[in-house]
């Protein structure tokens, strides 16, 4: 039961006495942990001891010991709640044990513009939002439907709190920590153990400091504090980090600026980011109709910062700093195919014409849960009302996705919208929409073609599923600027004023149409529908428990070359209609995996019986069919990206047992052992190139399995040669339960 109440306590917005008790527990475990470990600490170190399970023996090792914390609050949205909630119901519980939300804003395909896609998804997707509503009114947890908006903005809006931590089905859950929240992004078997009252179990991470100095200003946004840290860190360099901004710089960028900081955190693999509790934080509070929880913060503040010590010293605190100047920032676009792809805006021209990318820009989509605030499409219309007074229209497709309804109806009371349509652009719901490929082009160019966005990921095909698609991210203002001279140049910066904007509305936000659905008083009295023979929902079966032998015989799947995130192992898009049945989905499984011994299109594999070439989810489904079973071989940080367990779940249906990697992300490492997979990594990294693919794969050690324990990999090739090669996890005892039991949720299963 939630916190001991009843499902009326679930409300659009974290009450007053949760913060309250958590603050409490923050200032009295402040101190706990600095008596520890004997020097200050950093915001992020006081609000992960605030959460342990036990601050007294948490393990504070960073990057090294696995810790128990206990989140405030979980988030999901639509397209992972489905699994993550099918999961939950298998633990057999009556009720979730920490307040929980789900968002629908993921199912809902851009094509014409708002009130029609609107329509459509309602229509199509009513089965699932049916399911989706009748769990949450079942399990008191509460329900954002359709065209309510993405769940971070919603998060950011209504429930997140400094000092406060959460977990969300998303990876960009992150994004909270513009208001101060250590707010990580999780698969849905994660979700499942907090849900069901059991504690978060992750690493304890380790800290880079990003310190800000000067002032954001001119054409220079939030967005581009990321994107600059993206292009120093790469795609991997926050992994298994917490990123944590502080300095004076910090005071400079609004509320929501710093979500899209903390938001795009995950393009590096960061556990999450965080700014700590200040002025603008406070305003944002307040502006959001939560000025009792910014007086609670004010009182508490010196708990939702730094130690002192920690600003004026931090070389010592983080284990590692980097200092950016905002006065000094220019404007950034990033891409093509990966977000760490970094250059000032000035320098993209050039670079275009070097390396062949067509200047001409084919779309320019502004929103995503990462930049689709009140201020970013003030900024973005500050520009479009600059072109109008100078007779320009766009000269591409320049598509809005607001972020939420209270901004949509906020932004279109201010006459926002208007501007921005007055120079032609096109507004779609409150949803993912492009961002996640659900994007129905049907102009698409023939042929390479650029798009700009101010989204977060340009993974080749995630927008609209044309791997010739260039995609390149910029901020609000950078989109539509070169939208309107439809062309990849800072020409826009020369020929109009900087962006000027309110970050929050003068008249107060209007809420619009309220989407919030509490869950049922009587909740026996709720049916939970999950129609037989149904294409969008199947009941899971639990995964076979491990049979106590070491691997023999694996066959290969793919040896994934380059990236592959897990767009790669699981696309979105199309695919996202089956995010509620695993049969369906795993016929997905690895399309747009690029093969070593399968170049050319990607998601072919060679059938290691009669090399024969087939997609790889055939060859998959071909294996499982006749008892074959297999493992993937990854190249660095396989799984980057999405936080979908579906990329961990349809290998371990279709027969996988292991994958074994140069190095893995964090979420993608973490949903493979809860669904009773093996991650390994090569001890050599070279040994990769040894894999051939007829290979049988032999992993040995498995009895002996233990925390830091080497397991052996022995390759028998074709002509009968071997080769044998050292292999690492970082299996707790914890994760070797999990694997034992064949799920972690089989374990969860067991214990009830
Ligand atoms: C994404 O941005 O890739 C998604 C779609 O939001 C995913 C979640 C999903 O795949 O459903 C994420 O970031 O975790
Ligand atoms: Fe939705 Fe895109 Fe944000 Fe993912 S990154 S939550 S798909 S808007």
């Amino acid at each position: 039961m939630l916190n001991g109440s009843g499902p009326e306590s679930v409300v659009p917005t974290t009450p007053v006495a949760l913060v309250e008790a958590a603050y409490v527990k923050l200032a009295e475990r402040v101190g706990i942990a600095r008596a520890r470990l004997g020097r200050p600490l950093t915001f992020a170190e006081k609000v992960l001891v605030a959460h342990a399970d036990d601050p007294r023996t948490v393990g504070f090792d960073r990057g090294v010991d696995y810790a128990d914390y206990r989140p405030d609050r979980v988030a999901m949205q639509d397209a992972t709640a489905q699994m993550a909630l099918l999961q939950f119901m298998l633990a057999g519980l009556a009720t979730v044990a920490v307040p929980s939300t789900v968002h629908c804003d993921h199912l809902i395909q851009a094509r014409v513009g708002a009130e029609a896609d609107m329509r459509v998804a309602l229509d199509i997707n009513s089965e699932v939002y049916e399911f989706l509503r009748s769990v949450s009114s079942r399990y008191g947890i509460g329900f954002w439907k359709a065209g309510s908006g993405i769940i971070h903005q919603v998060v950011l809006e209504n429930y997140a709190f400094p000092g406060g931590m959460m977990i969300g089905t998303d990876s960009h859950t992150p994004n909270a920590g513009g208001l101060g929240m250590v707010a990580i992004g999780v698969g849905g078997a994660d979700a499942v153990d907090v849900m069901a009252g059991w504690p978060f179990n992750t690493r304890v991470p380790k800290l880079i400091g990003v310190r800000l100095t000067g002032a954001l200003s001119g054409w220079t946004a939030a967005k581009d504090v990321i994107l600059k840290v993206a292009g120093i860190l790469t795609v991997k360099g926050g992994t298994g980090a917490i990123v944590e901004y502080f300095g004076p710089g910090a005071e400079s960028i609004s509320a929501t600026g710093k979500a899209t900081v903390c938001n795009m955190g995950a393009e590096i693999g960061a556990t999450c980011s965080v700014f700590s509790y200040d002025l603008q934080t406070a305003k944002y509070l307040r502006a959001t109709g939560r000025e009792a929880l910014a007086d609670l913060a004010d009182r508490y503040a010196e708990h939702l910062r730094n130690d002192p010590e920690v600003d004026a010293d931090p070389e010592r605190f983080y284990d590692r700093v980097i200092e950016i100047n905002l006065s000094e920032l220019e404007p950034h676009l990033v891409g093509p195919h990966t977000p760490d792809l970094d250059r000032p805006i000035a320098e993209v021209r050039a670079e275009a014409e070097r390396e062949g990318y067509p200047l001409r820009i084919s779309s320019a989509l502004v929103g995503s849960c990462t930049n689709s605030s009140y201020e970013d499409i003030g900024r973005a219309a500050h520009i479009a009302r600059q072109a109008k007074a100078k007779g320009l229209r766009v000269q591409t497709p320049l598509m809005i996705t607001p972020g939420s309804e209270q901004v949509r109806a906020t932004i279109e009371r201010d006459g926002l919208l208007a501007d921005l349509e007055a120079i032609g652009a096109t507004v779609l719901a409150n949803a993912c929409g492009p961002c996640i490929g659900q994007w129905q082009r049907d102009d698409m160019p023939a042929g390479k073609n650029t798009i700009v966005t101010s989204f977060n990921r340009n993974f080749p095909a995630r927008n609209d599923g044309n791997k010739d698609t260039l995609a390149f991210i910029g901020s609000p203002e950078t989109v539509v600027g070169m939208a309107i001279f439809g062309e990849l140049d800072d020409r826009f910066t020369r020929e109009f004023e900087p962006p000027v904007a309110d970050d929050l509305p003068s008249r107060g936000f209007d809420r619009g149409e309220f989407g919030f659905e509490t869950p049922a008083a009587d909740p026996t009295s709720v049916d939970i529908a999950v129609a037989p023979g149904s294409d969008r929902l199947e009941l899971l079966a639990p995964f076979p428990a491990w049979d106590g032998h070491d691997m023999r015989g694996l066959r290969v799947l793919l040896k994934a070359k380059g990236k592959c995130t897990t767009d790669h192992v699981s696309p979105a898009g199309p695919w996202l209609k089956y995010r509620g049945h695993l049969t369906n989905i795993s016929q997905n499984l690895f399309l747009g995996a690029v093969n070593a011994f399968a170049p050319g299109e990607p998601g072919q594999g060679v059938d290691a019986r009669d090399g024969s070439t087939k997609s790889l989810p055939d060859l998959a489904r071909a294996y499982k069919e006749a008892d074959i079973q297999w493992l993937a071989i990854g190249d660095e940080n396989y799984g980057e990206g999405s936080s979908r367990e579906h990329a961990a779940m349809e290998p371990r249906y279709m027969n996988g047992r292991a994958v074994l990697a140069r190095s893995f992300a964090r979420i993608a490492e973490a949903n493979l052992k809860k669904q009773g997979l093996l991650p390994l990594t090569f001890a050599d990294p070279a040994d990769y190139e040894k894999v051939r693919a007829d290979d049988a794969v032999d992993v040995i050690g498995l009895d002996s399995l233990a925390p830091g324990s080497h397991l052996r990999v022995v390759l028998t090739h074709a002509d009968g040669s071997t080769d044998e090669f050292a292999a690492n996890h970082t299996m707790s005892d914890e994760h070797i339960e999990w694997f034992v039991a064949g799920s972690a949720l089989n374990l969860l299963a067991s214990r009830q």
